[in-house]
This record gives C-alpha cells, sequence and structure tokens, in this order.
C-alpha cells in the first residue's frame, strides 16, 4: 500500500465513455474492486460532449451498440438508422443504470498523474476537479444524483491495474489562431457544446473547420442563422448518410441475426459487415464502376465505397476514379463552379481523412445566407473583438463555432502525467510518437492498458466493435495473471519494436500517409508524423490479439 494513497483498487479506469463503462463492467465481474474517474459531469464520453446540432453517429445504430448483453440488444429500441447524440446519450446511460454502474464512478474528476510504484507494483493516481465537477455539485437533482459525485477530486489512490479508456477524439483542438480570447460574442467548440444548447436564430455565425462535425452541424446552423460563414482550410469527401427512422420490421429482422451480424463485424476490416472486394477498380469498364460508386452514393455508408474495389486505399489511379466521382458529384449539387470547384478535395485521396456522412451539406452552399471562405486562398490572420480577419479583410460575427477537431488517439493520455519504471514518463517516451505493443500496452509502463490505444484498429473501425474486443482482452488478461499469481504485466521492448514496425508497415501499404490527416497526427502544429491506427483491419487485429493471449501473453513480461 502507498502511505499517501486514500484508497486502493484492484484497477482504476479512466474514462465513463462507452470503454470504461464495459470496462467497470467487465473487470466487477471477475471480483475486482473498481473506481472509475470520469472528468465530464456525466457518464458518455463523446456522447456526453459532442452536443452540438446534427452531431450524430455515422456508424448504423444497431452496429454501433454493445453486444456483450443479448438481452440488451433485444431490448433497446432504436429510432433511427443513424443515432443522433441524445440517442446515444440516452442508451449509455440505460447501460449504467441497468448495470448498477454508477456506484463505482467519481464523476467531475479528473485523473491528473498516475505513477508506477515498482516496490508495490501498483500504481498511484492522483485526482484533480475535472470539468464536470461544478456541473456535479450542483446537479444534485439532476439525473446523475446517484452516481457518487466530485467529492472526492484531489485525492490519490492506488490501484494494481490503470486501465486508460480515455478516447481517441476527447482532447480537444483549437484553430491555432492569434486573438480568440478577445472576440467579443459567442465562441463554443463542437467537442464542448454547452449544455443548454445554442439558439443561433437571427444571428451571424462563422463556423470554422470542415471535418465531421462541421459537416453535419453546418446545414442544421445555416437553418437558424442569419448569416452563416463557413471558413474551410481543406475540403473533405462526404456522401449522404440517407437516414431514415428505423422501422420495427428492420429492428426485428436485425435483432433476429444479431449473432451472425455481430460475428461477421468482429472479422470484418472495419468492424462492419461487408464482402471483401474481389476486383480492381482499374480493371473495370468505366460505366461499370460509376454504377458500383452510383450504388454507394445511395446506400448512405460511410465506408462502402472505400470497399468497392481491392486498390481503392492502396492506389492512387484506383482512388482517383471514386474521388472524381464524388467530385461530380459535389458540382451537380452545388450551382456556383467557384464554390463547387473549393469544397472539392483534390489534396488527398478519398478515405485517407476520416470521411463523412452528411445530410444536405453541399446543397447549404446554395442558399443566399451562407457563404464559403477558402482559407487556401485568404488565410485567418486573427480573430478579432468583432471577428474574424482573413488576408482578404475581416469578417463580423456574433458567434463562433469551432469545429476544429481534436488531438487525436494521444492527446487524452498524454494530457495526464503518466510514469512508469525509473520514474520515465509518457509523454518523453512518445516524444518521437506512440510506442506500444498492440496498441494495449507500452513497454516500461507495467500493468497499464489503453482501450483502443494508438497502434490498434480504433478509429479506423466501428469503434464499438473495438472497444468491446480490448476491454475483453484485458478482462481475460487480468484473470489470467490473478489465476496464475502474477504480480505485473508489461510489454518486452522487442515486441513493441516490432509492433510499432509492423503497423508502420501496413500504414505504408495504403495511401493513408499521403494526407495530412488526424490518422497522422498531422492536424497538431508540432506532433510527430506517424500512423497512429492499426490498418490491417479489426478481424486480422483480433486474431493477432488472440495468439498472443494464447501463448500465455507472448511479447509480455509477467512478474510474480
Ligand atoms: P476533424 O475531422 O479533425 O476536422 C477539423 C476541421 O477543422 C478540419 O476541416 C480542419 O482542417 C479544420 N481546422 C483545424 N484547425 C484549423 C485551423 N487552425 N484553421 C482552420 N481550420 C482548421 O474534426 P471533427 O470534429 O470534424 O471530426 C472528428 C471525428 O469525429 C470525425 O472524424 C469522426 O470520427 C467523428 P484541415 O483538414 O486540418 O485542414
Amino acid at each position: 500500500r502507498d502511505e499517501t494513497a486514500a484508497a486502493h483498487f484492484d484497477a482504476v479506469v479512466v474514462g465513463a465513455g462507452l470503454a470504461g463503462l464495459y470496462m467497470l463492467h467487465r473487470l466487477r465481474r471477475l471480483g475486482l474492486r473498481v473506481r472509475v474517474y470520469e472528468a465530464a459531469g456525466g457518464v458518455g464520453g463523446t456522447w456526453y460532449w459532442n452536443r452540438y446540432p446534427g452531431a450524430r453517429c455515422d456508424i448504423e445504430s444497431m452496429e454501433y451498440s454493445y453486444s456483450f448483453s443479448l438481452e440488451l440488444e433485444q431490448e433497446w429500441v432504436w429510432t433511427e438508422k443513424y443515432p443522433s447524440q441524445p440517442e446515444l446519450l440516452r442508451y449509455i446511460e440505460h447501460v449504467a443504470d441497468r448495470f448498477d454502474l454508477r456506484r463505482d464512478i467519481r464523476l467531475g474528476t479528473r485523473v491528473a498523474a498516475a505513477r508506477f510504484d515498482e516496490a508495490a507494483s501498483h500504481w498511484v493516481i492522483r485526482t484533480e476537479p475535472g470539468e464536470g465537477a461544478a456541473q456535479v455539485a450542483g446537479d444534485d437533482l439532476g439525473r446523475d444524483a446517484g452516481t457518487h459525485a466530485g467529492t472526492d477530486a484531489g485525492e490519490t489512490v492506488s490501484a494494481q491495474f490503470l486501465v486508460m479508456a480515455t478516447g481517441c477524439l476527447s482532447a480537444v483542438k483549437s484553430p491555432e489562431v492569434e486573438g480568440l480570447e478577445r472576440f467579443e460574442g459567442d465562441c463554443h467548440h463542437t467537442g464542448r457544446w454547452p449544455h443548454e444548447g445554442v439558439d443561433f436564430t437571427g444571428r451571424r455565425v462563422a463556423v470554422i473547420g470542415t471535418g465531421s462535425s462541421g459537416i453535419q452541424s453546418i446545414p442544421i446552423i445555416a437553418e437558424q442563422a442569419a448569416h452563416l460563414t463557413v471558413f474551410q482550410r481543406t475540403p473533405n469527401f462526404s456522401m449522404p448518410a440517407r437516414n431514415v427512422p428505423l422501422d420495427p420490421e428492420t429492428q426485428r429482422a436485425m435483432k433476429a441475426g444479431y449473432p451472425e451480424h455481430r460475428r461477421l463485424a468482429r472479422e470484418s476490416l472495419f468492424g462492419i459487415p461487408a464482402d471483401f472486394p474481389v476486383k480492381s477498380a482499374l480493371e473495370v469498364r468505366p460505366e461499370e464502376r460509376e454504377r458500383r460508386y452510383q450504388e454507394s452514393w445511395e446506400k448512405g455508408n460511410l465506408v462502402d465505397i472505400l470497399i468497392s474495389y481491392t486498390d481503392i486505399l492502396f492506389d492512387r489511379r484506383a482512388n482517383d476514379t471514386a474521388a472524381e466521382f464524388i467530385r461530380g458529384k459535389i458540382r451537380e449539387i452545388v450551382a456556383d463552379p467557384d464554390v463547387a470547384s473549393a469544397l472539392s478535395p483534390t489534396d488527398h485521396p478519398v478515405g485517407t481523412k476520416r470521411p463523412c456522412l452528411d445530410s444536405g451539406y453541399y446543397a447549404t452552399y446554395n442558399r443566399d445566407d451562407v457563404t464559403l471562405v477558402d482559407l487556401q486562398r485568404s488565410p485567418i490572420v486573427e480573430i478579432t473583438p468583432k471577428g474574424i480577419r482573413t488576408t482578404d479583410g475581416e469578417h463580423e460575427f456574433d458567434d463562433i463555432v469551432l469545429a476544429t477537431g481534436f488531438d487525436a488517439m494521444t492527446g487524452a493520455l498524454l494530457s495526464i502525467d503518466i510514469r512508469g519504471k525509473g520514474g520515465r514518463s509518457l509523454r518523453e517516451k512518445w516524444a518521437e510518437g506512440p510506442r506500444t505493443y498492440l496498441g494495449i500496452g507500452t513497454a516500461g509502463f507495467p500493468n497499464l492498458f489503453t482501450v483502443t490505444g494508438p497502434g490498434s484498429p480504433s478509429v479506423l473501425s466501428n469503434m464499438v466493435v473495438s472497444i468491446e474486443q480490448h476491454v475483453e482482452w484485458i478482462a481475460d488478461c487480468v484473470a489470467f495473471l490473478r489465476r496464475r499469481g502474477f504480480a505485473s504485466i508489461d510489454a518486452t521492448v522487442e515486441a513493441e519494436d516490432a509492433w510499432v514496425e509492423h503497423v508502420k508497415e501496413m500504414g505504408d501499404l495504403t495511401l493513408y500517409p499521403t494526407a495530412d490527416s488526424w490518422f497522422m497526427g498531422a492536424n497538431v502544429p508540432g506532433k510527430p508524423r506517424v500512423i497512429l491506427p492499426y490498418c490491417g483491419g479489426v478481424g486480422v487485429y483480433r486474431q493477432k490479439c488472440d495468439e498472443v493471449a494464447a501463448k500465455d501473453y507472448e511479447g509480455f513480461t509477467l512478474s510474480s
């Protein structure tokens, strides 16, 4: 026991989103004493924070949901093909209640630091008040009243295992422009949206950023605002979501076929069942290709076009055929040819930046009250008290919306001062880019697990499928260690080096490294440019993880 620790747990889990909640559930089933810390004022992670207008998952609800409980899977009723943020948050809150998870969760509490105590073979974890602390304190009558609130903020506890369920897209990124603090109007980041919502009626609004968050919110903000100006640095590829209410028959059929469907998802490339393509885009006639891409366009599916042919993500010429198809659609939809051209991505192959699904995005630019500012022609110089100054002059606004994204995959982990063996910090170790074994462990940091960490498929997959796989692998590993009487597990440097090399090699086979994307760490100034997710697909990846476990955790050192 650490002298300074207020309490000792078998495991501490950081984060109460989809990953942290399931981790808690699994570890509890092993009989462990677990504490979860969550900085926010409620459970939900991504779906707690991202309350911007139009926030919606672009994986179908019946796929983007837990499979671990047959009753939950069968009883929960989804209302739309693509679940909105409020519906997802309701689902996650239901899970927290249904499995009685809240009693082990401390909301409004951020983990500030964690250091591995080698003598005791456990982690010493220091917390501080999180963003949600005030809200939790003032929310006695609210829905989280039953959840232990941030009263523990500022304590030190110890735990044998530390599981980081901190999310891949949770550390928000600012637009790195001068003067943001001088702006006299309201300014909101999509990833930190006010709970009470924002009414843009009659207001002059700026949106900076055209990733998923911008593309989902822009059509809705445009409907409310007196005038909307979109500041676009790089255009993105987007396809229609074709979201619809889920009719009972579709839902019933899906539920009947769930076991097989889930199995296919686990073995698939992206965590969504799909046929593997057999033909190259370059071997078929243009008309056939066009028909196939049109099918994708009609379907409203995030990855369908990427797996329409074998080489879309591997060969620039093949990719160009899909990219040109989408650019053609943009030209068809957008009336002004200059605007259409500005909205058409040419800098990156389709799919190498996270693609988007939208509801009326391109058509929004046909409105008289919407203006596109192409930052490649006129970059932002500064934010002024009244608005945004580009090299073309000042634009005045009442509100600025920052849809500028996240410090993806490593941001949340490195925001915590994590120190492993010999006091070495994770920030130091990962200075040239993250180094993990399987995206689950990192050498020199025993008993530390990352759920969907860098080097795992995570952001290149249906996140719930990846979360379940990691959580189950970690829980099985913990059960194994306890059964065999091991006190700690640590990745070997050799296994880690080999995995890092493998992740890079897999990345280099694809077109991903050709884009300045957050997959490559390229959206954050100064961040090392390395491929963050594993590109081999969730099925192959799962097999590798299972093999490691079957060989008594090959590549890890186990100590008594
Ligand atoms: P993204 O996809 O990272 O998009 C952020 C957008 O903001 C993107 O268009 C960026 O342009 C733009 N951006 C970022 N910084 C700036 C500055 N300094 N100036 C101008 N424009 C800027 O984040 P989202 O929140 O939309 O989506 C994140 C994920 O959530 C999404 O992929 C799904 O997985 C769900 P850039 O392309 O970097 O030139």
